[in-house]
C-alpha cells in the first residue's frame, strides 16, 4: 500500500467514525431542560410513605410534563397533590405535572409531593435516595433526595 492511498483510507476511516458517534448522539434519549433544587424527603418512622419535595425548573423553551417518578429505594413512587377538603386534608393521585418554558413548580408540603412507600432497604434521615424524573418527551432527570427527619421544613 503506497502513502498516498494509507492516508486516503485513514481519512475516510475517520469520517465514518465521526458520522457514526453522530448518530448514537441523536439516538440518545432526549436531553432534559429541566433541573431540580432543593430535593428533599420527610422520613416518617415505622416504614410509612415518605413525601419527596423539590422545585422542578424548566430552562427550556417549551412546556414539559413530568408523568412520573421511580427510586432503586422505594418499590412505589407516585405523584400526589394534597388537598383540602371540607377541613379535611386529603391526597389525590395527579397523572401528570406541566412545567411552563422558563418556568417551576414546587412540590411542597401541603401542595404537590411525591409519595415513596414500601421502601426496599431502611431508609434514614441523613441518607440520600436517588430518585428518577420521568416526563412525558422521554427525558429523565435523576436526582438526589436528601432525607431529612419527620419535623424537618426543607432541606437545609
Ligand atoms: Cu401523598
Amino acid at each position: 500500500m503506497n502513502d498516498r492511498l494509507f492516508k486516503l483510507l485513514r481519512a475516510m476511516a475517520c469520517a465514518c467514525l465521526i458520522t457514526a458517534s453522530a448518530a448514537a448522539f441523536a439516538a440518545a434519549p432526549a436531553k432534559s431542560s429541566v433541573h431540580v433544587e432543593h430535593a428533599w424527603i420527610r422520613w416518617l418512622p415505622a416504614n410509612l410513605p415518605a413525601a419527596g419535595y423539590a422545585k422542578i425548573v424548566n430552562d427550556g423553551d417549551s412546556t414539559v410534563r413530568l408523568t412520573g417518578a421511580s427510586s432503586p429505594d422505594y418499590g412505589e413512587v407516585m405523584l400526589h397533590q394534597s388537598r383540602l377538603a371540607e377541613g379535611d386534608s386529603t391526597m389525590v393521585m395527579v397523572a401528570h405535572l406541566d412545567i411552563l418554558a422558563h418556568g417551576s413548580v414546587s412540590l411542597a408540603p401541603g401542595g404537590y409531593h411525591l409519595m415513596l412507600s414500601h421502601a426496599k432497604q431502611p431508609v434514614k434521615p441523613g441518607d440520600t435516595v436517588p430518585v428518577t424524573l420521568h416526563f412525558a418527551d422521554g427525558a429523565s432527570v435523576q436526582v438526589g433526595f436528601k432525607v431529612m427527619p419527620a419535623n424537618a421544613t426543607g432541606p437545609g
